[in-house]
């Protein structure tokens, strides 16, 4: 079985079986919720604003290096713990790694929490330059601007044999703050910080001043000598690579105010992009009512927040807007927390009953399988 699963960790995203015909051996500890995700590929759903996105990034990469950089998009976000994490040098106790912040389908084998996992193999390959893009999961807690499902474009390129270091830095810095004015407008105001990633050094964050905020754009750096190594790189060679997050973007350039809005199936969603441009913009449709429902409980053991997240998840779906810690006390040594859950819909207007009834298995769920006592 592992051989057959380290198999589908090699092969394109279309050979992944749909959710409704993948038994749960294969599917192994993924939630069915999530694994549904794996087919939507919404990054390339014609006039979705993820692909527009996607292919905008794309032809800017085009236009400024004709015939450099390859997109690749149909890759499986099934792959190795080695792919995702040890080829790219993150310590095996990296909290990242957690089973409560990695989907696990089994003990080394991941849904991919960044596209970065498949840059080893395509340098493997003596791939110079490419551009990747796709889906990758993570488990988080619950708002407006996190989702276990975004989608990320990771880019990579090597240069000739003893090429310099700083040349390849001014390079990538050049490329990317070109990339930002395309996207923002040629007046955007930009910064370099400097960031951390275990597989770049140096390594850098590019943010831009949007709306009174520093909004971080993207994270990037020189490719670790190591893991240049590990993917059979001559010594001599060096290059870069950087990774963004598509929905924080489109977010602010076309004004979508929830992160759960880009799986809706809602006409009145989709058809505000039918330019499939950078111009589109997002006018709400009417907010419905919320309704609020609070959780509280002793904590008996090792309880991590993004599990708790889970169970709303999957029992609510997109019907939960947010997750949070109202209230927490210790009376005796012992710890009593409240959550505090917000449930609407993007569509329409929720009915206390279905509500209600969600809360209840939410509850049944929380006291069954978290190591806490319902108060
Ligand atoms: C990475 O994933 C690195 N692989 C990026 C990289 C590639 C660095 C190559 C260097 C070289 P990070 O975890 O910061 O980095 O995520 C990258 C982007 O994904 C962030 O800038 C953010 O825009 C987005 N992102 C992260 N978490 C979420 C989330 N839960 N929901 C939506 N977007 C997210
Ligand atoms: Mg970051």
């Amino acid at each position: 079985r592992l051989a057959g699963l380290r198999h589908l960790a090699t092969l394109a995203n279309s050979s992944v079986p749909a959710a409704e015909v993948m038994p749960a051996r294969i599917r192994g500890r993924v939630p069915e919720a999530i694994w549904r995700r794996t087919s939507a590929r919404l990054h390339k759903k014609p006039l979705h604003p993820l692909c527009t996105l996607r292919t905008e990034i794309a032809s800017y990469f085009e236009n400024r290096h004709p015939g450099v950089f390859n997109m690749h998009s149909d890759l499986s976000p099934i792959v190795t713990t080695k792919q995702c994490f040890d080829d790219l040098l993150v310590p095996v106790d990296h909290p990242s790694r957690a089973p409560t912040d990695t989907y696990y389908v089994d003990d080394d084998v991941v849904l991919r929490t960044h596209m970065t996992a498949h840059d080893v193999a395509f340098m493997q390959q003596g791939k110079t330059a490419l551009l990747l893009c796709g889906d990758v999961y993570r488990r988080d807690t619950v708002d407006r601007t996190h989702y276990p499902v975004f989608h990320q474009v990771d880019s990579m390129r090597l240069y000739p044999p003893a090429t310099e270091r700083a040349l390849i830095q001014r390079d990538l810095q050049a490329d990317l703050t070109g990339l930002a004015y395309h996207l923002f407008g040629s007046d955007a105001k930009l910064r370099w910080v400097d960031g951390y990633f275990p597989f770049t050094s140096p390594s850098f964050e590019l943010e831009v001043f949007w709306e009174g905020e520093w909004l971080e754009l993207l994270g990037c750096g020189l490719l670790h000598r190591e893991v240049l190594f590990k993917a059979n790189v001559a010594s001599d060679v060096n290059g870069w690579a950087f990774g963004l997050g598509l929905e924080r973007l489109a977010m602010v350039l076309f004004q979508i105010p929830d992160i759960r809005l880009f799986w809706s199936e809602d006409e009145r969603f989709a058809s505000q992009f039918s330019s499939g441009t950078l111009s589109d913009r997002f006018k709400p449709f009417s907010s419905f009512p919320s309704v609020e429902k609070d959780i509280s409980f002793w904590v008996n053991g090792n309880f991590h927040e993004n599990d708790l997240c889970e169970i709303a998840r999957s029992l609510g779906g997109d019907l939960v807007e947010n997750v949070s810690l109202l209230d927490r006390f210790q009376r005796d040594g012992n710890i009593s927390l409240c959550y505090r859950m917000v449930f609407r819909s993007m569509e329409r207007s929720l009915t206390h009953d279905e509500i209600n009834n969600i809360y209840y298995d939410i509850r049944e769920s929380v006291a069954t399988s978290l190591p806490v006592t319902l108060r």
